[in-house]
């Protein structure tokens, strides 16, 4: 039988390199194949060659899309009626979409007041059952785990495997794309589920010879909401980028043995430097993320500028030189998810009367 013309997404793009068989509905949105972006300006300002995975380009607006293919078509193949997961946001949102199309009732658990607000419409525009908890990220997904006991609820968090099968098909795109591995490779880490998820695809593209090398992963955290960077979890996490704003990462180990296999290491952004970073991304090369998909650009000014001059971690990417190596960012969701925290950039705008002059003048009053 012939494909339908829209038969893509990344279960039908990398369908031998994950678990499925011909028993799994295929529920898609045509996710992934996302581009990679060349940035001539950071590659000018680091002397690499670097380039941004824009993950804001998924149907939902973010990387979750890659996981939540997966972890829907598993439910649905597994009969479930419906899917719950706590979140920061996007994965709620992932959730809240993909269950719509498989036609099951999804419920997300969501930190009270913490959402940002795009996506918080999306959650309930998708359908989703909506409960903010009184408590963080990490005690909505304490809950998950305790109210997944019983069966009642296809769990889609992370710590579904089927997520993380998904959302390594990334680093099999930037493969193909680079014809390669990168040298080095930079997203932001929350719950840690994409870090391990990328690690394990660049893994099996290497095993498979499909590249030649594995890149240095470096993980990103918010100075406010990092635990893996100081090696402990934290109790009150807090940061202007919500949807890393955890403090207990479900897949700890697998980010601290992504982190270190790869001889990469964790850094930490300031609030103000992913603020910063969010707005010389828009203003420079076109690319609006979101605070959180922001953090990996802050990390590289922050970590070119102390190449050479620190010896506070010896594993650090950049402990030589950037100059010629190839570094990928995940920019991993889009910028219109949080519109509020972006008002940073917004100005009162200049309003004139409706004629040609009086624009002239405000333009030229705003570029004195
Ligand atoms: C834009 O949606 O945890 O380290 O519940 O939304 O795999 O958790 C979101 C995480 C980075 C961190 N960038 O990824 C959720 C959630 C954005 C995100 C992360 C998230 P993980």
């Amino acid at each position: 039988m012939n494909k339908p013309f829209n038969d893509c997404g990344v279960i039908s793009r990398y369908r031998e390199f994950l678990p499925v068989s011909d028993a799994t509905p295929v529920i898609s949105l045509s996710e992934g194949s996302t581009p990679l972006i060349h940035s001539p300006k950071l590659s000018a300002i680091t002397g690499g060659e670097v380039y941004l995975k824009y993950e804001g380009l998924n149907p939902t607006g973010s990387f979750k899309d890659r996981g939540m293919t997966m972890a829907i078509s598993k439910a649905a193949e597994e009969g479930a009626h419906t899917v719950l997961c706590a979140s920061t946001g996007n994965t709620s949102a992932a959730a809240a979409a993909y269950a719509a199309r498989a036609g099951m009732k999804c419920a997300v658990l969501l930190p009270a007041g913490r959402i940002a607000g795009g996506k918080m419409v999306q959650a309930y525009i998708y359908g989703a059952s909506v409960i903010a908890i009184r408590g963080n990220f990490d005690d909505a997904l304490r809950l998950v785990r305790e109210l997944g006991e019983t069966g009642e609820y296809a769990i889609v968090n992370s710590i579904n495997p089927y997520r993380i099968e998904g959302q390594k098909t990334a680093a099999f795109e930037i493969i193909e794309e680079l014809g390669d591995a990168p040298d080095i490779h930079i997203l932001p880490v929350g719950n840690a589920g994409n870090v391990t998820a990328y690690w394990k695809g660049y893994k099996e593209f290497k095993n498979l010879g499909r590249s030649s090398k594995l890149p240095k992963m470096l993980g990103v955290q918010a100075a406010g909401s990092a635990p893996l960077y100081h090696g402990a979890p934290m109790e009150n996490p807090e940061t202007v980028a919500t949807a890393i704003r955890i403090g207990r990462p479900a897949s700890w180990d697998g980010a601290i043995n992504a982190i270190s296999e790869s001889g990469g290491c964790f850094e930490i952004v300031e609030d103000s430097e992913i603020l910063a970073a969010q707005k010389w991304l828009a203003s420079h090369e076109g690319i609006f993320a979101e605070p959180a998909s922001a953090a990996p650009v802050a990390a590289l000014f922050k970590c070119h500028n102390q190449a050479g001059k620190t010896t506070r971690c010896t594993t650090c990417p950049f402990g030589q030189t950037t100059q010629g190596a190839k570094v990928v960012l995940t920019v991993t969701g889009h910028g219109l998810k949080d519109p509020d925290t972006a008002k940073h950039a917004v100005t009162e705008p200049i309003e004139t009367d409706a004629t040609a002059e009086a624009v002239r003048n405000a333009l030229s009053r705003l570029n004195s």
